[in-house]
């Protein structure tokens, strides 16, 4: 199939880029290269060397003789967008490029505006690229868990069965997002269900949970491939962010209770689980919702099989329960059903200590890296 990977330099779409790839798929990247500019912007930086795109790709293509195309440009300039679908013909569109950090979105006015400006307008933009250009093109779009919140009932996938007034309707589920980066992932929800019902658009929204994890079998090919970690306040996520910080003993910061439950996945099940979308396409018109996560864990659990993996390893290193930065609720009801992507085949990589181990592994190899300053949470919802 041919596919575009919008956001192929990053965390999950460099290995998602590169696993379609070596499934023999032809492959274009497209990315504005953003979030490198971001990592500028916050003095921060992966834990792990990143090479450029062009020597990323190179590099791929000395190994395994298959080409991937690079588009560098943004979603958001529709010229360039446009230029893209009429040269590739995309068959899918797998659509990683937004700026995804909860955090970031809440610095201020500005980086509220751009998140959304950026998410919402790119979106609705290769919803006009695909119905001008490429019809017949699937979109892959990832959304995320976070759309739903944490609500006192079972979240279902995408849609729930309401009776109201001795009439019942399937309704999209409702949402409750906790920062502007996760409401502009709903708004992007909304755009897509209207395009496909007015269009015939085909779609499939992929409400993952947090990804933890480093590398996938393509990855660890060659260093140069070698995928992105991030760890500061702003960009890097609770259970890599709590590994890191044990790699440089630093106390493990969790927010407020710790009680929060959150759905989280591998790495190596985000490559798996666009792979599966993108061979069992949504029809025409269809606006399909797929929980793409394996298991949930509240932070503290987290924390705690950290600390007792470092410790295993003669790395003492405490919890700590930080004033929460965030607003969000800290006791709450969590129960997500996941079946689709499972009944589509996936067989997922649970979190053992093995895998806590090998992300340790890597971040203990680089502790100049880790910039002590960037650890602590600096942005606050309130
Ligand atoms: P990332 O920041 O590492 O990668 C995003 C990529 O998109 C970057 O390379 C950036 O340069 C590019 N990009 C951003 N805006 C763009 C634009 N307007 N035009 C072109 N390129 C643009 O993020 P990630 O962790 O890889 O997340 C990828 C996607 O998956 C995001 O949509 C995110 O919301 C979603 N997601 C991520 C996680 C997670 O835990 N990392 C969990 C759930 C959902
Ligand atoms: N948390 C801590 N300590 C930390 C960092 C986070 O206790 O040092 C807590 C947060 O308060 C929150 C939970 O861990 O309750 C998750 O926070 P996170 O930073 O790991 O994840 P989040 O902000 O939700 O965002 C990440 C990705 C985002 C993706 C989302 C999936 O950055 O792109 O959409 O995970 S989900 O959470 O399912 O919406």
């Amino acid at each position: 199939m041919r596919v575009i990977v919008a956001g192929g330099d990053g965390f999950c779409g460099w290995p998602t880029a590169l696993h379609l790839s070596n499934q023999g798929h032809e492959v274009a990247i497209l990315d504005n290269l953003s979030r490198r500019k971001i990592d500028d912007e916050l003095n921060s930086n992966s834990v792990l060397p990143i090479a450029s795109i062009e020597d990323r790709v190179d590099k791929w293509k000395e190994i395994t003789n298959k080409e991937i195309h690079i588009y560098k440009g943004d979603l958001n300039h529709y010229d360039f967008l446009s230029m893209v679908m009429k040269q590739f013909q995309p068959e899918a569109l797998v659509h990683f490029a937004e700026q995804r950090s909860a955090p970031y979105s809440m610095i201020d006015r500005e980086h509220a505006v751009y998140t959304q400006s950026n998410n919402v307008i790119g979106t609705l933009n290769v919803l006009y690229a695909i119905k001008e250009f490429a019809p017949e093109c699937h979109l892959i779009k990832l959304g995320t868990m976070g759309e739903y919140g944490t609500p006192n009932i079972d979240i279902e996938e995408g849609y729930i069965e309401v009776e109201h007034n001795g009439r019942k309707d399937i309704m999209p589920y409702p949402k409750q997002p906790g920062s502007f980066y996760h409401l502009s992932k709903v708004h992007d929800s909304h755009n897509i269900m209207f395009a496909c019902k007015a269009w015939g658009i085909k779609a499939t929204d992929l409400n993952q949970g947090v990804v933890y994890g480093l590398q996938t079998e393509e990855t660890l090919k060659d260093p140069v491939l070698s995928n992105r970690l991030d760890y500061d306040g702003v960009y890097g996520t609770a259970l890599n962010r709590f590994i890191i910080q044990a790699a440089i003993n630093h106390d493990i910061t969790v927010y407020g209770s710790g009680k929060q439950t959150r759905a989280f996945l591998n790495i190596k099940d985000t490559v798996r689980c666009v792979e599966i979308a993108m061979n069992n396409p949504a029809d025409t018109g269809e606006f399909r919702v797929f929980n793409q996560f394996t298991e949930y864990f509240t932070v503290q659990e987290l924390a705690e099989k950290v600390q007792k993996v470092a410790n295993s390893k003669e790395i003492n290193v405490d919890i700590k329960h930080l004033d929460n930065p965030r607003v969000e609720a800290e006791a709450h009801y969590y129960h997500a059903v996941n079946t689709k992507l499972k009944t589509l085949g996936l067989e997922p990589y649970l979190l053992t200590d093995e895998v806590i181990v090998e992300i340790l592994e890597s971040a203990l190899a680089y502790p100049n890296r880790i910039k002590k300053e960037n650890v602590l949470p600096t942005i606050s919802w309130r």
